[in-house]
């Protein structure tokens, strides 16, 4: 928008602190990453800290896991089901309709890089460590004996490698010793070069990844040599430190890639690196910016260091200048965990300190892994969006096996979680959650979204042979119940437990609701793409057949949106999972204005589970403050934003399940996104669900549904002016709190109605901007 209030302060971009991370607390190190390359970087002064990640260093290699029983006894659990045998259903569930063996494959960490610095264990001032998000550089910078040292470190994807430029303002202040470590699974750790460690070894596991670690050092005066397997610079002016790490999972030789990469690297001047990271990250993260003004509340983010906001914030205090950093930092995120030709981001994106990491730091497709998307097309990172779909692919294919052996079926399917490998067989024994054949489903909602948002006919033409075969799977995975329904047998809605009249506890089910919902969405996405590529009628004809019988969406006897087919009681009204709205969100079955009467019970839904404790992990508080926004409850979302920060949200910002999961950083950022602009229901919706104490803000650059570019200006908790770029000429619907104009091609042409809201339709012309203001702004 206009340029006094876009433009950030230097500060404002910035996590920063006064003192080194505890090296025993990994939640206080800053995360930066290309998108593979990960590293966390603590700023310790005697004793520089960098754990490292690189995504494919997961333990095992690929393997069939599908349960070879599971078609032979599947009718007999349905039927079992059907009886109402409900424990002797869950019994022979866990036996035939489980993996062998029941663990899919889990994320390692890579390793730690230390840097011992020489001569500088002594009292230091001016100590100061940031993560700069405008740059995705972090720096440390501090004083001894007079001397400036400065430490600047980011990963890049131009050149795939980590850099870490150590500087002084007085010549041959630097010596130091570089040393790689890594806890298992080291064959051979070797000097190169006399300026390199060399690392070698297998993630573990039969058919475990090989990888390599490469390190080189770049001395600018003084010398560099290496004792062993160790790396060492004497009275150097300044040095540099290439890191980089490959595994055989896509490259034949990750040895040689490691050498090539560095060796270019380390050919280009420290600036030209940092110019080309920081032009080819900034390409990405320029295209958002968002801030919230109150002129009432000091300016906290030069004066204050993060942590220390985060515990103000936790005492009552109001701090805007937190909620944008912290909707940045989550596109910062995405950007440094999720580029093109990468694997997904895992649940902790690729930043993982441990050997057995929570829930193998897997892709847990119930929920985690589709939120971690949930900013990519609304917040300007599409391209971000793309390593999903790939995945989607690799999913596919082990999909369609498991389809077949497990279930009988066509098509392809997952359950709800998936590993380096694609793999689809279930996971865990765990009844709440393992048999539940909806996870590939889901994702490939993510395909029309991405289609929705681009109208890409290229991708929506290759898209949708992915979206008819998933929904292949369920022409012949569902089943008649006894209402002459079609749904899903066995399944679970996830990961909570029912309490049947006879206080009988489920968790197997025939129907649940979540399931429903989501062949709702896959289905009627795969009949619009036949309309729109004008391709597959008859398959078309099948869904919508199928699509009469699938249940709808009940309300229960609390005025709720029931859970599961029966209006059972739930055994955890305060369930983390809340999966009976999906409908409401990220699906767009329940609206506002579309569904009253669903949208009231959804509210209802969402009031019980938060009157229950609800929200105690951070991405389920995420999730409500989406829910909050699509119910255009601003007050209420912004609420809920404070809560994830109060308690879900660690010292570098990261999202604590606990612990450290980073979907609820992706699914707040969107909620932010979704308070300030929605177009799930068929129009472009401004400022939604604004909260009172977001009186006066601006956001540029967030995206709609359709392929339009918004930016939105507002004062007084009104709308100033909203500019709409048209990226593909589509016809665009507004929707504003009160009446405006809109100003195109020198026209000028007022829309108005008579209960003050406002729809409005108008037709666009690729790349144009339209301008939308308040009738009473009509100067602006
Ligand atoms: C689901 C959730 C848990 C956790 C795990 C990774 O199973 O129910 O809370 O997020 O995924």
């Amino acid at each position: 928008m206009d340029n006094e209030n876009s433009n950030y302060l230097e500060s404002e971009l910035k996590l920063w602190y006064d003192k080194p991370a505890d090296l025993k607390n990994w939640n206080e190190a800053l995360p930066i990453g290309n998108g593979r390359l990960g590293g966390m970087v603590f700023g310790s002064v005697v004793k520089e800290h960098i754990q490292l990640n690189e995504e494919t260093i997961w333990y095992g290699g690929a393997v069939d896991r599908n349960n070879a029983d599971a078609a032979k006894y599947l009718p007999k659990i349905r039927q079992l089901l059907f009886d109402g045998k409900l424990k002797e259903a869950e019994k022979l569930a866990s036996l035939a309709l489980v993996g062998t063996p029941d663990q899919q494959r889990h994320y390692e960490s890579l390793g730690d890089l230390y840097i011992e610095f020489y001569g500088q264990d002594k009292a230091t001032t001016y100590y100061k460590r940031e993560l700069n998000l405008n740059t995705a550089v972090a720096k440390v910078q501090y004083v001894i004996d007079e001397v400036t040292y400065t430490r600047e470190i980011f990963s890049t994807a131009v050149d795939q490698v980590l850099v870490v430029r150590l500087t002084a303002d007085k010549p041959n202040s630097i010596s130091l010793k570089v040393t790689i470590n890594r806890i298992e699974y080291v064959d051979n750790r070797v000097a190169l070069n006399n300026n390199g460690i060399l690392m070698r070894g297998t993630c573990g596991g039969e058919g475990g990844l090989k990888y390599r670690i490469l390190l080189k050092g770049v001395a600018e005066g003084g010398s560099i040599y290496n004792i062993g397997d160790n790396l060492l610079v004497d009275n150097s002016n300044a040095v540099t430190l290439f890191i980089t790490a490959n595994t055989n999972f896509r490259l034949k030789d990750p040895e040689n890639a490691c050498i090539e990469c560095i060796d270019l690297a380390s050919e280009k001047t420290y600036d030209l690196l940092l110019n080309e990271h920081k032009k080819d990250y900034q390409r990405l993260f320029n295209r958002v910016k968002f801030k919230l003004y109150n002129k009432e509340i000091e300016d906290k983010c030069g004066a204050i260091p993060t942590d220390e906001r985060l515990i103000s914030l936790k005492e009552g205090k109001v701090d805007l200048g937190l909620i944008s950093l912290y909707f940045q930092f989550g596109r910062y995120l995405l950007i440094s965990c999720s580029r093109p030709g990468n694997l997904p981001a895992n649940l902790q994106g690729i930043w993982n300190k441990d050997w057995l990491s929570a829930w193998g730091s897997k892709y847990t497709i119930n929920i985690n892994t589709q939120m971690n998307y949930w900013p990519a097309e609304t917040c300007n990172l599409s391209e971000c969006h793309s390593p999903l779909f790939d995945h989607i692919e690799r999913i596919r294919e082990n999909g369609r096996h498991t389809a077949k052996v497990m279930y009988g079926c066509k098509g392809f399917m997952a359950h709800h979680n998936t590993d380096i490998w694609a793999d689809t067989a279930p996971q865990d024994i765990y009844m709440p959650a393992t048999i539940w054949p909806m996870g590939a489903a889901w994702l490939c909602l993510h395909l029309w979204e991405h289609y929705q948002f681009t109208y890409d006919k290229g991708f929506l033409t290759k898209a949708y042979e992915t979206l008819k075969e998933a929904a292949e799977f369920f022409v012949d995975y569902l089943i008649e119940d006894s209402n002459g329904k079609l749904v899903t047998c066995p399944s679970v809605s996830p990961e909570n437990t029912y309490i049947l009249p006879n206080r009988e506890r489920g968790t197997l089910c025939i129907g649940p609701s979540m399931d429903s919902q989501i062949i709702f969405a896959l289905f009627t996405d795969c009949i619009k793409a036949t309309h729109i590529l004008n391709i597959d009628s008859e398959f078309a004809n099948t869904l919508e057949d199928i699509l009469k019988r699938i249940p709808k969406i009940k309300v229960g006897k609390y005025g709720q949106i029931m859970e599961w087919a029966e209006d059972y009681e739930e055994a955890e009204p305060g369930h983390r999972h809340i999966s009976q709205l999906f409908a409401l969100h990220p699906s767009n079955q329940i609206t506002v204005r579309k569904t009253p009467e669903f949208a009231k019970a959804a509210r209802k839904t969402l009031e019980r589970r938060l009157a229950n404790g609800g929200g105690h992990t951070g991405w389920s508080r995420a999730w409500i403050i989406n829910f909050w926004a699509r119910l255009e409850e601003g007050d209420l979302a912004y609420e809920n934003i404070i809560a994830l920060l109060k308690n879900s949200t660690l010292p570098n910002l990261l999202d604590n399940h606990p612990p450290f999961q980073i979907d609820g950083n992706f699914g707040a950022t969107a909620g932010i996104a979704e308070m300030l602009l929605q177009s799930h229901a068929g129009e472009i919706n401004l400022l939604p669900s604004l909260p009172k104490a977001w009186s006066d803000g601006s956001v540029i650059g967030l995206c709609a549904r359709g392929g339009f570019e918004v930016d939105i200006l507002w004062s007084e908790n009104k709308l100033v002016k909203a500019k709409i770029r048209s990226k593909i000429g589509k016809k665009c619907r507004l929707r504003t709190g009160s009446p405006v104009k809109i100003l195109f091609e020198d026209n000028e042409v007022n829309y108005t109605n008579s209960d003050g809201s406002l729809s409005v339709e108008f037709d666009t012309e690729k790349g144009k901007e339209y301008i939308v203001t308040q009738r009473s702004h009509d100067k602006i």
